[in-house]
């Protein structure tokens, strides 16, 4: 584990080394951003809201304006937000020739894709893919623009049943789309490198990911600036932020 401000020699070895690098993110890579993480204390989304109270379907169905306006402030925070030079460096790193480089997210936001890079998959889904919670059709509307969190906002209703509108996320207790986790899985079983970006790998199944390339022998390091679950089963760690970390590995 290296919390220095260099890069470990043996990280930067393996990352000059690596042809198929995977990448997992978590909320920690849109933290220098400015979009809040989930379980940081100073700006844990969940500090201040709860996610039994509102990433659950039964959230949903028992107070649908409530949950459609934090998903409102959130979207207007990503809205608000500009990749920083991690996503930047990530991007840069991808269109480098005989680099195979897959982005495997966690997060719903957008940043990586206005980055430049190409995401593979969304395994929790996407704030801005908004579709119909009782016909699944897609609905090509915007959230509200909000700018504080508000208590209430009126759900919109779908043009095609008349059902209410929805986050395209993936809520507790929701199954995660098969194609996206099983392309993450893949890419994970490909790699000869996994970074592990800004998670605290307490969400399953997606925090198993590196453990398909873990139980191949594939390096796996994680760049976090605080121990996390997944710190015991990577092969490295860099006590870093994203922000700082990437830029440097890519350069
Ligand atoms: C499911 C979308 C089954 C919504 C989210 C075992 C197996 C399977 C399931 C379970 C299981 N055990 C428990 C479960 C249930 C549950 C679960 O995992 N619960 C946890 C809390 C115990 N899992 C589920 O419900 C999943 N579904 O299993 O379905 C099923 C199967 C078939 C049919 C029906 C059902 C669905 C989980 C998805 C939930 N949705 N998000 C939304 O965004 O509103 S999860 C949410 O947490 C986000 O997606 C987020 O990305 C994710 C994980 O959090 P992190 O990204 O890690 O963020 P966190 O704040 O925790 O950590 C930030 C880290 O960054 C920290 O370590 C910090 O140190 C670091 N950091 C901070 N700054 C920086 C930094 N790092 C780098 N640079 C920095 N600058």
């Amino acid at each position: 584990m290296s919390s220095s401000d260099q890069v470990p020699t043996e990280i930067l070895d393996l990352a000059r080394s690596a042809r198929r690098v995977t990448v997992l993110t978590g909320a920690g890579m849109s933290a220098e951003s400015g979009v809040p993480t989930f379980r940081d204390a100073q700006t844990g989304l969940w500090e201040r809201f709860d996610p039994a109270e509102l990433a659950t379907p039964e959230a949903w169905a028992e107070d649908p304006a409530q949950c459609w306006a934090w998903y409102a402030w959130r979207t207007s925070l990503v809205r608000g937000a500009e990749p920083h030079p991690g996503h930047l460096a990530l991007a840069q790193w991808q269109a480098h020739p005989g680099i195979d480089l897959r982005i495997s997210t966690q997060n719903v936001d957008d940043l990586h894709e206005r980055a430049g890079s190409t995401v593979l998959a969304h395994v929790h889904g996407d704030l801005f893919a908004l579709r119909c919670a009782d016909c699944g059709a897609p609905a090509d509307i915007g959230y509200p623009h909000v700018v504080e969190p508000v208590a209430h906002l009126d759900p919109v209703s779908c043009a095609v049943c008349g059902g209410l509108i929805r986050p395209g996320v993936v809520w507790f207790g929701e199954a995660l789309p098969e194609q996206a986790f099983q392309d993450s899985v893949e890419a994970a079983q490909e790699a000869d490198l996994v970074l592990v970006v800004g998670t605290s790998g307490l969400v399953y199944p997606a925090a198993s990911i590196p453990d398909f390339a873990g139980a191949r022998g594939v390096p796996v390091v994680e760049i976090n600036p605080r121990v996390s679950e997944v710190s015991a089963s990577a092969d490295h760690a860099w006590r870093a932020p994203a922000g700082r970390a990437l830029p440097a590995l890519v350069s």
